[in-house]
């Protein structure tokens, strides 16, 4: 069993990759389960195996506590943390070769409580895994955008502590030479600095460039690999680097 986790910033096109990618792995033949994490969802784009929402109800949590929508997903998360092994039950009885698992939306809420990391380990035991995270197009086409998104990516790396890939979500909205701008500015930091010369002054770029520095430490210069969900298209490249870290038992992660 190999467990993926799809992370990334509200609306970045995590519930339609799931999708996208049980549709590309089912049609090469790969048993494949899916497992919908977000409780506050009404209508994913696929039919989850395995499903948060069969243990606890978002809108009663909602009401009966009086909380808003993100305190209401916070509090779900931390009760539905007690019946983590009954979903590692239901996912292991799924007998799929591939999990993928569909995070909430919020999620700085998931990685920044201890109950998103908690699941994560309780639900892929001892099995290979891996994070997918997303930079969703309409924020990476800017320097400071690219620079804001790869930050979260590291803060979701320190917390789940699992080989990650950083990918371009809806490359279906920008130009051809839009995307390879931001697949040079992933493995070639200086010309990040360059587009960040073009583009801010002053302090701003200082700080950015402090960043830059940061993430450089941190192990980048792995390309962000492009994908359209909407489209199906870099799917195939995806699945590549999936398997090269599955086969491989490569770790991304920090040495701490
Ligand atoms: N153009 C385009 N739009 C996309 C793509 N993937 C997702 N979207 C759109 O982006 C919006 C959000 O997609 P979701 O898949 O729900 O994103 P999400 O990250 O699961 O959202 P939350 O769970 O609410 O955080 C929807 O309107 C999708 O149709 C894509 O590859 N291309
Ligand atoms: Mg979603």
């Amino acid at each position: 069993m190999f467990y993926s986790f799809i992370v990334g910033t509200a609306g970045s096109g995590k519930s339609l990759l799931t999708a996208s990618l049980e549709k590309w792995l089912t049609a090469s033949d790969m048993r494949v389960a899916v497992v919908n994490l977000d409780p506050g969802v009404e209508d994913p784009p696929y039919a989850p195996d395995v499903d948060i929402r069969e243990y606890v109800d978002y809108a009663e949590v909602m009401k009966e506590y009086s909380l808003g929508p993100n305190g209401a997903l916070v509090a779900s998360l931390d009760m539905a943390v007690n019946f983590a092994n009954e979903l590692r039950t239901e996912i292991v009885d799924a007998r799929a070769q591939y999990i993928l698992v569909d995070c909430p939306g919020q999620m700085e809420l998931f990685a920044y409580r201890n109950s998103g990391p908690l699941m994560v380990t309780s639900l892929k035991g001892e099995e290979p895994a891996l994070s997918i995270y997303l930079l969703d197009s309409n924020i990476a086409h800017t320097p400071t955008g690219y620079l804001a998104s790869m930050l979260l990516g590291v803060s979701i790396n320190i917390r789940f502590r699992l080989p990650q890939l950083s990918v371009l979500s809806k490359q279906d909205i920008l130009k051809e030479d839009q995307i390879q701008e931001i697949v040079d500015w992933s493995t070639d930091s200086y010309l990040l600095e360059e587009a960040l010369d073009g583009s801010e002054s002053g302090l701003l770029r200082e700080y950015s460039g402090s960043i830059l520095r940061m993430l450089e430490d941190f192990g980048g210069g792995a390309s962000v690999i492009p994908v359209s969900a909407k489209q199906m298209s870099g799917l195939e490249i995806l699945y590549g680097e999936m398997q090269r870290i599955f086969a491989g038992g490569e770790d991304y992660v920090a040495d701490w």
